[in-house]
């Protein structure tokens, strides 16, 4: 059959006209378009954005700009355990018993983290643009996956110190071994009467669930498996990592404390898992902070407090004014949500931080000072209370932690956090009529002469900013850090007990102590200890480890009891009511900074390590380059 040329008609095109072939073509470019334009904008188009934009591309973020816009009602009349274990609730006393068998020693364990010279030379090699295509972007991982033998050589010292941090003094060693004594004591106390619950009731003898973690159990072995294995308890830590085996069930459907989930479980796992490399920790750190997120779907992607860990629903705490969500809170998830991007190589988790970062670094500050309470409606400050103790404290720690954290490469936390030093130096820090320096708290611009207990970590906190603000005032910020650790440990020596209130004041003619009876008790917090602890490796000055001893003491003759150890309801009384709690901080961070206080500085390298406000140990997320020849011995 022979086809006949019709006029107007082309032989090939299909035999379509030219105007109809500019109209196909305009058509199948738009379907191209539309195409491309669904990769990247559907909600759940990530991983494909990964395969098309670089790195920071996909990593960019606007304030509020991916967040589900439906809001979650604030509970009315819902009260909460407060966020800082301080309101005691009924536990049970069953007990479980686990047949055990060490799977790791600490020799094993420590071999890992000691090789890194071969990476020391590419380290301070030029990058080629070739050596570039091969660049190692975190922890020396190239590929998608985490490699924690990569991971390990991006260290540059041993995690554990060439003996364990072991001090040459006997007498030091002698301190750190009661220590170690201690913590055994208390665990082992809890492991009888409470294994599996959250916190033991030492004098009732069984353990307490309580209601900050949703649903969660074992709180005190989450917090415990990183200080069990720093101190060579090996036996306890393997009970511990069996326990997180067999029975850690994430699938809990109750509300928690975000800030207290973050900080004590997703902290402790990760702190875990770097420790020690089992992926164990590491899967279960990534499968918890995924059931978070949800907690971010606000218009501005500032979280609210309270998340249902089963259903995501969140809102924010009964007390918090206005439906607001606190600076401490969402201020501190900065390192731990870093760290598990890091480990996932998935970004939401550094978007979701980066966003609060970026919305904080943006909006008005009252004289430069940081509000404890913002709307995560509005993005606007609920009212002017400052505080750098609760509702405030750990997210100005946050800020030099991260700077510090990521290789002091994390600029806007290191503006940020010199920024607000300044601000707190003008408007809080004072002098009482003794020559105390204190950190009062602020009030719309009226000072509240008072120091909490949980603001006396801030010693410390100075101490580790003080190399890198600006030089000529390196020196001034050492001295206020060793002024405040003073002060902190003034408040201690002036009690009864020489253990420090809830909370010491500075006016009616009070110098830091506490005025009111509803301040006097102490639950076995950290902070004073903390600041010892990093004062110690500031300046190496033996106070701070006398200070620390004394405590030591204290601990002893006041807080020890027959099955482990409680807080007080009045450190200023030598006739001691105890308040049958033994805090899960009490295992994570007191005696692990007792513990480092009496160790050598190598124990823990500061060059390597940063601490949650949990006392979890994180490492800093180094970027180093491997040259394309290079090979890596694994
Ligand atoms: C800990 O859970 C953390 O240190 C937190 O930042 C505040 N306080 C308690 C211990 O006092």
């Amino acid at each position: 059959m022979v086809f006949r040329k019709l006029p107007g008609v082309s032989a090939s095109g299909m035999g379509l006209r030219l105007s109809q072939k500019f109209v196909f073509l305009l058509f199948l470019s738009g379907l191209v378009t539309l195409c491309f334009g669904a990769l990247f904008f559907l909600p759940d188009s990530v991983r494909l954005k990964r395969i098309f934009l670089s790195k920071t591309e996909v990593q960019a973020v606007t304030v509020g700009s991916d967040n589900d816009v439906r809001e979650h009602p604030k509970r009315p009349g819902k009260e909460q355990e407060h966020l800082r274990g301080m309101t005691p609730a009924k536990g049970d006393s069953k007990q479980k018993s686990l047949s055990r068998k060490p799977s790791v020693s600490h020799e094993e364990a420590e071999a890992g983290g000691k090789a890194q010279e071969d990476m020391a030379l590419s380290r301070s090699k030029p990058e080629s643009a070739s050596e570039k295509a091969t660049s190692a972007d975190h922890h020396g991982a190239s590929s998608d996956a985490f490699s924690f033998k990569k991971f390990q050589k991006c260290l540059l010292k041993a995690t554990l110190g060439t003996d364990g941090g072991r001090p040459a003094d006997p007498q030091t060693n002698e301190r750190r071994e009661k220590v170690k004594e201690m913590m055994k004591f208390a665990w082992d106390n809890y492991k009888r009467y409470a294994w599996g619950k959250n916190e033991l009731r030492p004098l009732t003898k069984n353990g307490h669930i309580g209601n900050m973690f949703g649903g969660l159990r074992g709180a005190s072995i989450i917090d415990s498996l990183d200080t069990l294995y720093i101190m060579g308890l090996m036996d306890e830590y393997n009970d511990a990592k069996e326990w997180v085996q067999t029975s850690l069930d994430l699938n809990s459907n109750g509300e928690a404390s975000l800030f207290e989930v973050n900080i004590r479980y997703v902290g402790g796992l990760l702190s875990a898992y770097y420790l020690t490399g089992e992926e164990l920790f590491k899967s279960k750190a990534v499968e918890l902070g995924e059931k978070l997120l949800p907690a971010f779907s606000t218009p501005t992607g500032i979280p609210r407090g309270v998340i249902n860990l089963g259903s995501g629903t969140s809102w924010s705490w009964g007390w918090a004014s206005a439906g607001s969500s606190i600076l401490a809170e969402f201020g501190t998830l900065h390192l731990e949500f870093v760290h598990l991007t890091e480990l996932s190589n998935n970004p939401i988790y550094k978007e979701k931080v980066m966003n609060i970062r970026k919305l904080l670094n943006k909006i008005e500050k009252p004289h430069g000072l940081y509000p404890n309470f913002l709307s995560p409606v509005s993005g606007n400050w609920v009212q002017h209370h400052v505080s750098i103790g609760g509702l405030g404290d750990s997210f100005y720690e946050y800020l030099i932690k991260s700077y510090l954290m990521s290789d002091k490469k994390d600029e806007d936390a290191k503006k940020m956090y010199y920024t607000a030093m300044e601000a707190i130096e003008a408007n809080l820090v004072q002098k009482s009529p003794g020559g105390l320096t204190y950190m009062a708290e602020w009030r719309g611009g009226i000072l509240d002469h008072k120091m909490g207990h949980l603001a006396c970590f801030s010693g410390g906190m100075i101490g580790i900013g003080a190399d890198d603000g600006a030089p000529e005032k390196r020196q001034h910020y050492l001295d206020l850090a060793a002024e405040i650790t003073h002060t902190c440990h003034e408040s201690y020596t002036r009690s009864t007990t020489k253990l420090g209130p809830e909370a010491f004041r500075f006016d009616s003619g009070a110098e830091a102590t506490a005025t009111r009876l509803s301040d006097r008790y102490y639950i076995l917090r950290p902070e004073v200890i903390e600041s010892y602890m990093y004062m110690w490796r500031l300046t190496h000055d033996p106070k701070y480890r006398d200070w620390g001893w004394e405590a030591v003491e204290a601990l002893e003759q006041h807080c020890r009891v027959e099955s482990g150890f409680s807080g007080i309801r009045d450190v200023y009384t030598m006739t001691v009511s105890h308040d049958n709690m033994q805090q899960s901080f009490f295992l994570s961070e007191t005696l692990k900074y007792l513990y480092l206080l009496f160790s050598d500085d190598d124990l823990l390298p500061f060059e390597d390590w940063v601490f949650n406000t949990e006392a979890h140990p994180l490492p800093i997320v180094r970027k180093i380059t491997l040259p394309s020849h290079a090979s890596i011995r694994l």
